[in-house]
């Protein structure tokens, strides 16, 4: 089976989740890192513009958005499971609450109080991108945003109050790592996240649970060996078109997928999989050859090209 490549920057939160799915399945995996900022030229020929942080790529599939990522995994390497007791509606669930109430927040204050460390090219590119922050307040709306990140960590606290030592109970899920994700990057940008922590000792100690799972194997690669990989290799079959899926399309439409939220950037390909939980295209960019890029369908807006 081809390796696991995950396109990311170590300081990346939503790639933090995928390195800790590799961490709790004990994975070995390549990791190439992108550039802070745009243009990242050896990653665009393989996600046709999709330019969100992580990707995963297997050969010459490659797989946006961690909703869709952990899912991959899972499908792959079933053992162990991040989907315990029958938790995988639920945990997957819970990336809408953490992805946006829990993350914004977070990630306004990580912006906001380190704007005069952060690099120009940085804070402008993510001006651009970021839709949900407003950058000319940023600094003033630092308390408003400690009392929405705060609230947050409150309901984190009460997932855990019964005492177990994980958000859907015994084992470890994608649930703890929706909802650890903004804890890892306040450690790492809120210079007051001790203090911030402080009243939440449940969840300071499932923090240092989470904390010690590690990232599994990681060796380095090199973006232009990454693209070689995928030129060598060959897509896996697609799934198919769904004939009841709401949209009326056909294998071989060409279409757009467009994140609804922020980065809406569209990628145009060849229809080959829709089903209720993922959509995928197929593409030939010179760089890299025949590759089929892969989404989630939830939050994401599909449109004939
Ligand atoms: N829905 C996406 C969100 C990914 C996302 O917003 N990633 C951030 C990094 S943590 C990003 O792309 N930032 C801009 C950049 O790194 O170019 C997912 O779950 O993968």
């Amino acid at each position: 089976m081809s390796e696991l490549i995950l396109h990311h920057h170590d300081p990346s939160p939503f790639a933090e989740k995928i390195r800790l799915v590799f961490g709790i399945k004990r994975l070995p995996w390549r990791s190439v890192q992108i550039p802070m900022v745009m243009p990242r030229p050896d990653l665009m020929p393989l996600t046709g513009g999709y330019r969100k942080v992580p990707v995963l790529q297997v050969g010459a599939d490659i797989y946006c958005d961690t909703r869709l990522i952990v899912r991959e995994l899972e499908r792959r390497f079933p053992e162990p499971t991040v989907f315990p007791a029958g938790g995988e509606g639920l945990a997957l669930a819970l990336g809408s609450w953490s992805d946006r109430s829990f993350f914004d927040p977070g990630a306004g204050l990580a912006m906001g109080l380190n704007v005069s460390m952060i690099p120009r090219e940085v804070i402008e590119d993510r001006k651009g991108f970021f839709n949900f922050m407003d950058f000319e307040r940023l600094e003033t709306d630092t308390p408003h945003l400690f009392t929405q990140f705060r609230a947050n960590l409150a309901l984190v606290e009460r997932m855990l109050a019964d005492g177990r030592p994980h958000v859907l109970g015994e084992a470890v899920s994608w649930a703890d790592v929706n909802a650890f994700f903004p804890v890892w990057m306040a450690r790492g940008n809120i210079g007051s996240a001790a203090a911030l922590l402080e009243p939440f000792p449940r969840l300071r100690a499932w923090e240092q649970r989470m904390a010690a799972i590690g990232q599994g194997e990681r060796t380095e690669l090199y973006s232009h060996e990454a693209l070689a990989i995928a030129r060598a290799a060959n897509p896996s079959p697609a799934e198919g078109v769904d004939p009841a899926d709401p949209l009326g399309l056909a294998a071989g439409d060409r279409i757009s997928v467009t994140p609804d939220d922020y980065g809406r950037i569209p990628v145009e390909g060849e229809l080959v999989t829709l089903t209720v939980d993922e959509v995928a295209i197929r593409r030939e960019p010179p760089e890299a050859g025949d590759v089929v890029v892969h989404f989630p369908r939830l939050g994401y807006r599909i449109e004939r090209a």
